[in-house]
């Protein structure tokens, strides 16, 4: 068995396959120094949490990750807060920087033994379609070599060599670019709220998000093709600022920004997951846009599933579960995608809209659909209660 790519999909799925005695090797382009480092994604979703303890591999997020269940929704005339931990199913995030996860995946995996190759990039996956698949690979000294397997499970990302080794015509792609663009900013700031905090603002949307007592992380909402260093640090805190409220709801504590990303806010979803020997986990799978936090989430599920159905056909020559990984999958993947949507369209204005070019006369009905939305999700039980589900669940 060829797992390509060391981020949770891959690990989640390398630890599941090793630990059922099952001849595995990960592949991984970068360094495991890049992949214990690169900070991504901080929310685990209770379901996450569940199937990383069902496989003892909690142990890291118990001891370090935070229990959260609150957001705030700020708008130039209200804020309310959501206290989601105890709405819908009454579940909770639990805080753990995406890069800790990996790093207690890789740990555990590398313990018990298991194999990974760093710095061995994935070129191509050859003869997916047949019961002998191969993967080409080129070592960090660029050096070609090739691995057989039974099985290959591309867990190597949107840009990935398992995607990008289908051949036209083996699935669909559905692809959906939001128009929307993200600054996503790590700061070196204790976090300035008690929750996750939207704001929903004429000038756009911004986001908080602690991640640990001194790191909190940011969104701002740019212009497209913004750069990453366009705007400076003192630029970014008075947008925030100005955006989050400050001056009515409490100042927010600034510090250096470590890191700065343009995030193009993205859907890209293939059907099936599966081109014969060949199985996609992960954003390999489904890109879904951060504004839901559910891309590190869907990953660990789908590895779980995966890895399931691989042990059942290869130590049981039972490949019901393998049949029916991709539509098991893509039942999560797009309630995923449909709410991540909802949450888009609920903090951003369209983008024609914002623009004033809109078919319905400009940006007024799109507007007032959104406010409307706030006021329900501000005022009606139900409309709470669904959130919560959706929010925290899978
Ligand atoms: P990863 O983590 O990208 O790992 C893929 C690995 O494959 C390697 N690779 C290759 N290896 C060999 N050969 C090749 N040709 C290769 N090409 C790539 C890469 O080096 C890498 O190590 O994919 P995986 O495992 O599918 O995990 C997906 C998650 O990383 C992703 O969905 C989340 O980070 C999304 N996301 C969030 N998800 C959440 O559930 N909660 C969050 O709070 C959250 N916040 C976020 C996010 C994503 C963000 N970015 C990156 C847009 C916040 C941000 C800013």
């Amino acid at each position: 068995m060829v797992i390509l790519g060391a981020g949770p999909a891959g690990l989640v799925l390398g630890n599941l396959l090793h630990g059922a005695g099952i001849d595995c090797v990960v592949l991984e382009r970068a360094t495991r120094e890049h992949v214990q480092t690169r900070t991504r994604a901080g929310y685990l979703a209770e379901h996450s949490v569940r199937v990383l303890d069902r496989h003892g591999l909690a142990e890291g997020v118990h001891r370090r990750g935070q229990r959260h269940g609150v957001c705030e929704f700020r708008t130039e005339s209200n804020r309310f807060r959501l206290d989601y931990g105890r709405l819908g199913k009454g579940e909770q995030h639990v805080v753990y920087p995406q890069h800790d996860l990996v790093t207690d995946l890789l740990t555990q995996y590398v313990g018990a033994g298991g194999r990974i190759r760093f710095g061995a990039e994935a070129l191509a996956v050859r003869d997916a379609d047949g019961p002998h698949p191969s993967v080409d690979v080129r070592d960090a000294d660029g050096r070609p070599g090739r691995w057989h397997a039974r099985y290959v499970a591309g867990c190597d990302g949107r840009h990935g060599a398992a995607r990008r080794s289908l051949p036209a015509g083996a699935g669909r792609r559905h692809h959906r670019d939001h128009g929307v663009t993200w600054l996503g900013l790590l700061a070196e700031a204790p976090p300035s709220l008690d929750a996750v905090g939207y704001a929903i603002h004429p000038r756009g949307f911004a986001g908080h998000m602690a991640r640990s007592a001194e790191v909190t992380r940011y969104y701002l909402q740019a212009e497209p093709g913004t750069a990453p260093d366009a705007w400076s640090e003192d630029r970014i805190w008075d947008e925030l600022a100005l955006r989050l409220g400050a001056a009515e709801h409490g100042p927010l504590h600034r510090g250096r920004i470590a890191q700065r990303t343009v995030v193009a806010l993205e859907s890209d979803v293939l059907e099936p997951l599966r081109y014969g020997s060949l199985l996609l986990a992960g954003d390999a799978a489904s890109l879904i846009s951060p504004s839901a936090a559910k891309g590190a989430n869907l990953a660990v599920l789908e590895a779980e599933l995966l890895a399931r159905a691989l042990t059942a056909a290869l130590r049981h020559a039972e490949h019901s579960a393998l049949d029916r990984y991709s539509a098991d999958c893509l039942a999560y993947i797009w309630r995923a995608q449909e709410f991540s949507h909802w949450m888009i369209r609920l903090l951003h204005a369209e983008p024609e809209a914002a623009a004033g070019t809109g078919p319905e006369g400009g940006s007024r009905f799109q507007d007032r659909l959104r406010h409307s939305r706030i006021d329900a999700l501000r005022t009606s039980r139900t409309q709470q209660d669904w959130f919560a589900e959706n929010y925290v669940g899978l």
